[in-house]
């Protein structure tokens, strides 16, 4: 679209103009009218501006998208986005007002470009519970992504749906009365739109799941079904009939837009963009799962449909977001407030690199691509026009660490057994100083200053935890091995001894 570069005098008009469905040229304004309402979204935020709607936005022109389940051909119109917000309904008034069209400002290390996304067509408050369940009723709708964050699943520990959430229980009750008020968790509400789409005959569906999760379709498909078992007879067998529930593994550094990204933005293109989106220019979509009634050309946009999504998934969860969860609570007990900030730090580099060495050693990849995505990570860590903030970061951690660095931690201490058991794998007790520094930096953010503390589990947090009931939240199962205990407890003590001030300090694993 319409692209402009940092320095390259290609501004697009001199006087700022409102962005919106002017600032389109009469070509991108043909596209956007032909765009296809195939697609809902429930989570409308920064980061599905800059990954989904701009891989939608990518698809090669005259490619469309596959077609329905009966097989007929869509055409080749785009698709567009029927966008819905999750917590946030100021966004879909902010955008509604401009046409839903809005600025993808891309911060490489090295300069900025701007281009506007139209791939969104319709911009709506979640909470519209008749739009909602109308969108999801249509017969057109072929796909319905989500981002709404790992902790809004309500995964109970016995992997159903977790009923005694009161969010989640007020949801059932609505449900079951089939109450005209919209449901407020996300899985309330696919629950809510899967029956009204089931109630119209509008056939299948494909649900993509875009959440930092493991297995994150199956997990879906679980919470779904289990909330919909507890609400309708009928509704689970129509749900295992009619949806697929798609995994997909996403990447792309989103943080929050700031007053100097909209004043860059607007330098750039010259318009003035109130909804501006901040992102890197790396972008990673990896999909695997049926789409039976059919779904846009992401292929052409760069995306990738493979069998076993689990290695790629894992080398995202286990590198780069548990490599950010690391620099978010050392980077901020060290006085970091940014991404960039914390990896420019040696005291915060070394225990990195431990976390990353170790979470290597449980891929099942090749190393040189392991070593290639180390290296590309590091890059886009130290990015110094990507300011990340690690308090953006931070949050979540009890939802966050099970799935970032608990699991290649526990298979590492099973790598470990095995080898005492004579089987051969890792040496040691398998606790590597990178996951024990995790963990004690995590402990050491939720026992600090409660106001720097977002979390669904704050209520559990006081500043008398111990290294045992820090494990009890996060690795229940793992609470009880001394060991772990020990090797958190003298991470702590580590990490308490470096000084803020002085990065010159020893190391945390000295
Ligand atoms: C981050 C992710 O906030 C976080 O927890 O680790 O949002 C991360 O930036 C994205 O997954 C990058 O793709």
């Amino acid at each position: 679209m319409s692209e402009a570069e940092a320095g390259s005098g290609r501004v697009a008009g001199g006087a700022s103009r409102p962005v919106g469905l002017g600032a389109l040229s009469a070509e991108q304004r043909a596209v956007r009218d032909a765009r296809e309402r195939r697609i809902v979204h429930l989570g409308l935020g920064a980061f599905h501006r800059s990954h989904q709607a701009w891989f939608t936005q990518h698809v090669a022109e005259g490619s469309g998208g596959s077609g329905s389940s009966s097989g007929s051909a869509s055409g080749s119109a785009p698709w567009g986005i029927v966008a819905f917000t999750g917590r946030r309904p100021d966004q879909a008034d902010l955008l509604s007002r401009q046409d839903a069209v809005y600025t993808l400002l891309t911060r490489a290390a090295d300069g900025a470009t701007a281009e506007l996304v139209d791939a969104i067509v319709e911009a709506h408050d979640g909470a519209d519970a008749p739009r909602w369940r109308a969108a999801l009723a249509d017969p057109q709708t072929a796909v319905v992504t989500l981002t709404v964050t790992e902790a809004a699943y309500h995964r109970a520990p016995d992997g159903r749906i977790d009923l005694d959430d009161p969010d989640v229980a007020a949801d059932a009750e609505l449900l079951r009365r089939g109450a005209p008020e919209a449901c407020t968790t996300a899985p309330g509400r696919l629950v809510d739109g899967l029956r009204a789409r089931r109630d119209r005959g509008s056939g299948p569906v494909a649900v993509v799941c875009c959440d930092n999760l493991t297995d994150n379709g199956r997990m879906t498909r679980d919470m779904v079904l289990s909330l919909a078992d507890e609400v309708d007879a009928g509704l689970g067998a129509w749900i295992l009939r009619e949806v697929s529930f798609v995994a997909s593994m996403v990447d792309r550094i989103t943080p929050a837009t700031t007053d100097g990204d909209r004043a860059d933005a607007l330098a750039l293109t010259g318009l003035d963009d109130p909804a501006v989106v901040v992102a890197e220019p790396f972008a990673e979509w990896v999909l695997s799962g049926r789409f039976p009634a059919g779904r846009p050309a992401w292929e052409t946009a760069g995306a990738r449909f493979v069998d076993d999504l689990e290695p790629y998934e894992q080398r995202k969860l286990w590198l780069l977001n548990a490599g950010h969860s690391l620099l978010a609570y050392l980077g901020l007990h060290l006085g970091h407030q940014t991404v960039d900030e914390a990896v420019g730090d040696p005291r915060c580099v070394e225990p990195l690199e431990q976390l990353w060495d170790e979470a290597a050693a449980e891929l099942p990849l090749p190393a040189d691509e392991i070593a290639a995505a180390r290296a590309a990570l590091g890059e886009r860590f130290g990015n110094p026009r990507i300011r990340h903030r690690l308090q953006q970061i931070a949050s979540d951690g009890s939802v966050k660490l099970p799935i970032r660095v608990v699991d290649p931690l526990r298979r590492r201490l099973a790598r470990a057994d095995g080898a005492r058991a004579g089987a051969g794998g890792v040496a040691g007790s398998g606790i590597g100083p990178g996951a024990a520094t995790l963990l004690a930096a995590w402990w050491l953010h939720v026992t600090g200053d409660p106001s720097l503390v977002a979390d669904p589990r704050s209520g559990d947090f006081s500043a008398d935890l111990g290294a045992r009931d820090i494990l009890r939240l996060v690795a229940p199962d793992l609470a009880g091995d001394d060991r772990l205990v020990t090797a958190v407890e003298e991470a702590r003590a580590r990490i308490l001894r470096l000084s803020p001030a002085d990065p010159a300090t020893s190391s945390p694993s000295a």
